[in-house]
């Protein structure tokens, strides 16, 4: 992260003017909840939740988050959003799955599990305008299983990648690209063994229609910039048009996910197939996604936006200029939710994906499976059926 600003800086390609905030948040909990498209019942597939400890199965939009939840997980006390997006597991060769450990990213402090969140601002003086309370959105397609028809050198056409780490030094020239841009990058998970494990780059679009704070599908309300991609530094260095469609400017929020695939190079195929397979039963990675629920106390994110100016994102910045209050790691360890669905999904090897997902391969798009046959899970929340995302 530092080592690419400095170089872009040098290279003049990053504007001062881009600031951006960049913490880390520890797992609050695993579970198969999906509030925004399976409200009240069990989630067909299972995702690593963030944030503040309001989380829950069901999660109105009239709730008032900051005074619900008592703790977040995220570096920044006032931050109640929550996040989400899928895991990884391994697929053994013998066919058992296990869930792919994490890694911190680099300079974040030593989070359990969980991501790094980034709130980043246009390049421009253009205003960026804090999300209103209740607002919700989605990026990405859980039953994808290829690179979606889309102009390729559009901004949402670059929004989910994968990060293959040749090593695990700092300075290797694989960690010399920003996020999402560069030839270490892929759209699909990486076909080949990383050494110093892959990175998931999941960025949410940045223009949003100025009026619903969601939509049935969860992402019609917003939209990603317009523009030309410059492949080598991807959206988050980009400075794009808002559509007349979706023409308020919202931070453009990015999550970064670490996964330990190195951990099981001793027992990676040798029969050259990709082994990773994400919580949704994908192969792919081509229905990698995110989810995300602002919970923000009162104007604390327009605060933020406004005041810490720094092009590194150091929570630091914002304490001093925008008067936000950090917490210590030990604190953000501390936030966690139980499990409430019964069922083993990291730890051990498994026979099947929690929620029984089959593996689908693609191109064609993932169908969903009702999973109320699985015989793995006891739980007194009702069972997802099978609906279109
Ligand atoms: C979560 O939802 C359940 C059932 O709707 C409720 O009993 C519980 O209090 C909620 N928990 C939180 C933290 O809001
Ligand atoms: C596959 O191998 C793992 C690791 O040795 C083991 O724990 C698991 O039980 C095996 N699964 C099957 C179906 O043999
Ligand atoms: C600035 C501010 O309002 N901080 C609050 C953040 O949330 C914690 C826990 O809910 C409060 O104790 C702080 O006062």
């Amino acid at each position: 992260m530092v080592l690419w600003t400095s170089l872009l800086a040098i290279a003049g390609l990053a504007s001062s003017a881009r600031a951006l905030i960049r913490f880390p948040c520890s797992q609050l909990v695993t579970e198969r909840f999906d509030p925004l498209v399976t409200p009240g019942v069990v989630s067909p597939h299972l995702h690593q939740i963030i944030g503040g400890n309001a989380f829950n199965l069901t999660m109105d939009p009239s709730l008032d988050l900051p005074n619900l939840a008592t703790c977040t997980t995220c570096r920044f006390k006032e931050n109640k959003s929550n996040y989400w997006t899928a895991v990884m597991y391994f697929k053994h060769p013998n066919g058992s799955y296990i869930r792919v450990p994490q890694i911190e990213n680099a300079f974040v402090g030593l989070p359990h599990g969980g991501m790094t969140v980034y709130y980043i601002q246009p390049p421009t003086n253009e205003k960026v305008t804090a999300f209103p309370k209740g607002f919700r959105m989605i990026t990405g397609d859980p039953m994808r299983r290829s690179r979606p028809a889309l102009d390729p050198t559009s901004p949402e056409a670059w929004s989910l990648t994968f990060r293959c780490w040749e090593s695990k030094d700092f300075g290797d020239p694989s960690n010399s690209f920003p996020p999402g841009g560069g030839p270490y990058d892929t759209f699909e998970l990486p076909k080949k063994k990383c050494p110093g494990g892959i990175r998931s780059n999941t960025f949410f679009p940045s223009c949003w229609d100025g009026k619903n704070t969601d939509t049935p599908d969860h992402s019609s309300h917003v939209s990603f910039m317009q523009g030309t991609v410059n492949p080598n530094a991807g959206i988050i260095l980009m400075d794009g048009a808002c559509p007349s469609t979706h023409p308020v400017r919202i931070p453009m929020v990015f999550l970064e996910t670490v996964w330990d695939t190195p951990k099981f190079h001793d027992v990676w195929p040798t029969d050259g197939s990709q082994p990773l397979v994400l919580s949704m039963g994908d192969p792919t990675g081509f229905g990698h996604h995110g989810d995300y629920l602002f919970g923000w106390e009162g104007d604390a994110l327009q605060r933020a936006m406004d005041n810490c100016v720094d092009i590194f994102g150091q929570p630091e910045t914002c304490r001093d200029q925008g008067g936000l209050t950090l917490q210590t790691d030990e604190e953000m360890n501390s936030c966690s939710k139980s499990v409430q669905v019964e069922e083993v999904t990291e730890g051990t090897y498994l026979k099947e994906l929690p929620g029984c997902n089959p593996v689908q391969y693609g191109p064609a798009s993932a169908t969903l499976i009702p999973d109320s046959q699985c015989a793995a899970v006891s739980t007194t929340i009702p069972l997802a059926i099978a609906t279109a995302t």
